[in-house]
């Protein structure tokens, strides 16, 4: 694919600040709507209530019958598949919480401008698709295949590059059990916004490894230098140090917001009495949560943690607060069992990626 480069669009190092938001990153936030807090629980996020996370433009597929899937490079027997020959190989459904890379990108100080997400770039789905491992079995790989290419049919500019949406897996990547051509959601075909017809699906890592709008797959000899590759989700404090590329989600915990809320702030107000504060924890390459703890005005207890729903799927926790009048602040964080526990402040990262730091919620007991 021709790449220009185009310094007017989209400039690859994007302004820090610390100021209010751009019309731009406002405009951004109504595409790329989030889940709302309250919806966290249901175990599986129902359609349309998902976050969306769309770089470009949503791709025209009128019907699967115009789209075909492309696996070519070096392999040993290039195929061309339609939707209807992948959905007849044997597939399975896995409960999989997907989370943005930049979530949390709205309370880091400074923030890079960009999608501002607060907390809200997190779902489970159930997603049904063909293992890719089977059909790159049966292509075959060559020896001195390198990377695994997946181009997404939506193109545009990020960082001053025109290009296809693509992401790249080492084969050892690509042919983990796990990883999925996905073409249903919840048990119905994708909606357009979720990558209708096909799209991966990377249990365990951020979002942005699991391409949408699936058009070809591509092995190549040498590591992919493609923009969202190479010049974007790296973690990088200094904007010239090599920095390292993001894979698996971080531990993580989020709470439903107790009482009602005020419609502007969204403060919330609640009644004296019990008050069962209830939540979703969650951490990357399959790692259980471990523990989820409470504080309240700084006094710290251990939630109860729902029973797990997959090995890739968030889990729900429970505490029960005594409320009484005042004024609160409620943080919730989360211990994986590798000991990774989510810290209280965010760490800065220039692209804004990775801010796993407790959730902190105001609240005014009445
Ligand atoms: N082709 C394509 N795939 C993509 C993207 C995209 O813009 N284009 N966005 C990625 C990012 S950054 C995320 S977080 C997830 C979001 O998936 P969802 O919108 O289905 O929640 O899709 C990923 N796959
Ligand atoms: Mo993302």
């Amino acid at each position: 694919m021709p790449r220009a480069h185009h310094p007017i669009f989209d400039p690859a190092e994007r302004e820090l600040t610390d100021g209010g938001f751009a019309r731009e990153e406002v405009r951004l936030a109504n595409r790329n709507p989030g889940t709302l807090l309250e919806t966290l629980r249901y175990d599986v996020t129902p359609p349309g209530l998902h976050y969306l996370l769309i770089h470009f433009d949503v791709p025209h597929v009128a019907s699967a019958a115009d789209w075909t899937l492309d696996i070519g490079g070096l392999v040993e027997r290039p195929l061309k598949l339609t939707l209807d020959e992948i959905k007849r190989c044997a597939h399975r459904t896995l409960r999989v919480t997907l989370e943005c890379a930049g979530n949390g990108r709205a309370a880091m100080s400074p923030r890079p401008r960009g999608q501002p997400w607060h907390h809200e770039a997190v779902g489970t789905a159930e997603w049904t698709g063909t293992p890719l491992r089977t059909l790159l079995e049966r292509v075959g790989l060559a020896a001195n295949a390198r990377d695994v290419v997946f181009y997404g049919r939506d193109r545009g500019f990020n960082g001053g590059i025109e290009h296809d949406y693509a992401r790249s897996l080492s084969p050892e990547q690509a042919l983990g059990e796990d990883v999925l051509l996905a073409w249903a959601m919840n048990g119905a075909p994708l909606l357009p916004q979720h990558g209708f017809p096909l799209r991966l699906i990377l249990p365990g890592w951020y979002g942005m490894a699991s391409v949408k709008w699936l058009d070809r797959i591509e092995v190549i000899d040498r590591p992919f230098d493609g923009y969202q590759q190479v010049g974007t989700y790296i973690y990088r404090e200094r904007a010239d140090e090599p920095g390292v590329p993001i894979t698996t989600m971080r531990a993580k915990s989020l709470m439903v917001p107790p009482g009602i809320p005020d419609m502007y702030s969204r403060q919330r107000l609640v009644e004296f009495g019990r008050v069962e504060l209830f939540g979703r924890a969650w951490s990357g390459a399959g790692v259980p949560i471990a523990k989820v703890e409470v504080a309240v005005n700084g006094r710290w207890h251990e939630a109860v943690l729902d029973p797990e729903a997959g090995r890739y799927a968030w889990r729900g926790w429970r505490f029960e607060w005594q409320a009484t009048p005042g004024e609160y602040e409620l943080i919730c964080r989360a211990t994986d069992s590798n000991g990774e526990r989510q810290p209280l402040e965010p760490r800065f990262d220039r692209g804004g990626f990775g801010n796993n730091a407790a959730q902190r919620v105001q609240v005014t007991v009445r």
